[in-house]
């Protein structure tokens, strides 16, 4: 398989998913707001947060080739855009940092530890792919791009499964992911994970209400991104749209659990896997595609 198309599958599969998982999210007044923002002007279905936070990663990234947090920090505040569907308290704080606050003093201040929410893991597919030949230098990017907005560890615990599960992706032997995942995790993290091994290994197969209950299907990172693990597993050798179909009727926080899970399924399988006739006319994808490719080069310069 070309490990280019996988890049591109990773990224432009993620703002797939999130475009198409947005309409389904959250409760009627969520879903309702968004028909108002699901198009741009030129008729393109347009993505949430979660590409935009994602795009921002990877542009900083590409800038600095590496994390430079306040560089980032300035990048996601000049970003934001109501219209978006930001999380609430990601909202606030990156509006203060617009305002000339600096993140050092947001990331604790509306939660004691910070906030625990799946938004740094919903973007962390570009720190994945620029460090796909160094694990211990993304670890550590990790920890650095997640603490500006999502200082819990449970958020960066999240962050970590995602890009491991995408780098896993990259590579041939994909057999032992969640062997992998299970040893590198605790408490109820793992716990998790060994129900994903357990529906796995068996053939039955359980309904969307089984895993939002066993899983989660919110906005916390504990309850999204072990759920978007399971899933891409699931639909890994099936039809992406498959995949789409299961999150969209998984309720809850179906953008962000499509973002991550596209993003799994996508670095297996790469771009020219992706049949859906909305990818013509998603928003930026060129852009991404670029995006994609610089950070295919910078990777190999680090193997
Ligand atoms: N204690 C209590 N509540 C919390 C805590 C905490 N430590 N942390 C988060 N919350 P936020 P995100 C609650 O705002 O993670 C969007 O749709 C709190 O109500 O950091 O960037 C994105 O696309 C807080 O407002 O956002 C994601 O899908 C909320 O969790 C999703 O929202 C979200 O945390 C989360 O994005
Ligand atoms: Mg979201």
């Amino acid at each position: 398989m070309n490990k280019q198309d996988k890049y591109h599958g990773c990224l432009v599969g993620l703002a797939l998913g999130d475009a198409l998982g947005a309409p389904f999210e959250g409760g009627i007044i969520e879903r309702f707001l968004w028909k108002f923002f699901s198009t741009t002007k030129t008729g393109e279905i347009r993505y949430t947060d979660d590409t935009q936070m994602t795009i921002d990663t990877a542009q900083s990234l590409i800038a600095y080739q590496g994390i430079n947090q306040d560089a980032l920090a300035e990048h996601y505040s000049s970003s934001y855009q109501f219209s978006r569907g930001y999380g609430a308290t990601a909202a606030k704080l990156l509006k203060a940092i617009k305002k000339g606050q600096d993140w050092r003093n947001l990331n604790t201040k509306y939660f004691k530890d910070g906030s625990y929410g799946n938004g740094a893991a919903m973007r962390i597919a570009p720190v994945a792919l620029f460090y796909s030949h160094n694990s211990r230098l993304m670890q550590h990017a990790i920890e650095q791009s997640s603490v500006i907005t999502h200082a819990h560890p449970d958020a960066i615990t999240g962050a970590k499964i995602i890009a491991q599960a995408i780098v896993i992706m990259l590579k041939d032997k994909q057999e032992t992911i969640v062997q992998q995942l299970i040893e590198t995790n605790d408490n109820e993290y793992k716990r998790k994970l060994l129900q994903v091994k357990k529906w796995l290994e068996n053939t039955g197969k359980p309904t969307t209400k089984e895993v939002a209950k066993k899983l989660g299907n919110g906005i916390e990172a504990i309850n999204s991104t072990v759920t978007a693990v399971y899933l891409a597993l699931r639909f890994l050798n099936q039809d992406f749209n498959e995949l789409i179909k299961f999150v969209q009727n998984l309720k809850g926080d179906t953008d962000t659990i499509a973002t991550m899970s596209s993003a799994i399924w996508g670095a297996k399988n790469g771009l020219k896997a992706i049949k859906n006739p909305q990818l013509q006319i998603l928003e930026s994808k060129q852009k991404i595609i670029k995006l994609a490719d610089a950070l295919y080069y910078l990777s190999l310069k680090s193997v």
